[in-house]
């Protein structure tokens, strides 16, 4: 079995040696799956996608999809998840930020977890989440968020904003793909919405989330904006799903 870690960046340069790092060396120690890293770059000014393609001239399983110019966060994951299924053959997919505040070392219980599961979800709201070095203004709009957006779309996950999850590749080929309203980082509470609607069965396990250290954040007003708009959309079309 193959999974592919996609990893979406943007201004990542100074992040990705030691994320590339730290992953190669949690990889020794999976022995059931053949693990890739593909790295979704929308052209990064910084030239982040430079220090990927040096990877890849010695490890063959780290690869760089290219895009023309900067459209969102979604986009990016819509391009690259497809990508990974299709052109990379994968099984099992996960969607990680480039950033190191997602833990490396919980790639192996979530690989133990998806035997199991449709998607398992990294959860800053359950027992043993959290965060580390996060102001408290922004643990509370986070939240709120979360909450807002649980609420609207009627699920009963507790951290339906997680950036790091993984999917089996059966859940998300019942995924209509061309049918996001949201490309930016809303995308992310809409694929969960379309996987449980379409019956998949997800677990949460706990994620302690470290703030960035290095670089830039992405998420601005207009995302935040996009957010509340966006999750309103997804329910008038869709509605409640059945769980
Ligand atoms: N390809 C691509 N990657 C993006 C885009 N927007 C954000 N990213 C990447 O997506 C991941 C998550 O973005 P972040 O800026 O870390 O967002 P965040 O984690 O909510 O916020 P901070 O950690 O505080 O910066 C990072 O790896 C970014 O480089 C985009 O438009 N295109
Ligand atoms: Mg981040």
């Amino acid at each position: 079995m193959k999974a592919c870690l996609v990893i979406p960046t943007y201004n990542e340069r100074d992040n990705i040696t030691p994320l590339f790092e730290k992953l190669l060396e949690e990889f020794k120690e999976i022995k059931d799956f053949d693990m890739e890293i593909l790295i979704v770059d929308d052209n990064s000014p910084d030239k982040t996608w430079e220090i990927v393609n040096e990877f890849h001239e010695k490890h063959p399983n780290i690869n760089l999809l290219l895009r023309t110019k900067k459209e969102g966060l979604g986009a990016a994951y819509i391009h690259g998840m497809n990508y990974a299924m299709d052109e990379r053959k994968a099984d099992i997919i996960f969607q990680m930020d480039a950033d190191l505040s997602h833990d490396p070392k919980l790639i192996k219980i979530f690989l133990e977890n998806i035997k199991d599961y449709d998607v398992i979800i990294g959860s800053r709201y359950v027992k043993g989440g959290g965060f580390e070095n996060w102001p408290w203004t922004r643990k509370l709009i986070s939240r709120g968020a979360n909450t807002y957006a649980r609420l609207l779309l009627g699920l009963k996950i507790k951290d339906i904003s997680s950036g790091y999850r993984c999917y089996t590749k059966e859940i998300l080929k019942t995924v209509p793909w061309d049918k996001f309203d949201n490309k930016g980082y809303s995308f992310l509470e809409e694929l969960l919405y379309y996987c449980i609607k379409n019956g998949g069965k997800a677990k949460e396990i706990p994620l302690v989330f470290v703030d960035r250290k290095i670089g830039e954040t992405k998420l601005n007003k207009a995302e935040m904006k996009n957010f509340l708009t966006g999750m309103i959309k997804v329910r008038l079309k869709h509605g409640k799903p059945k769980i």
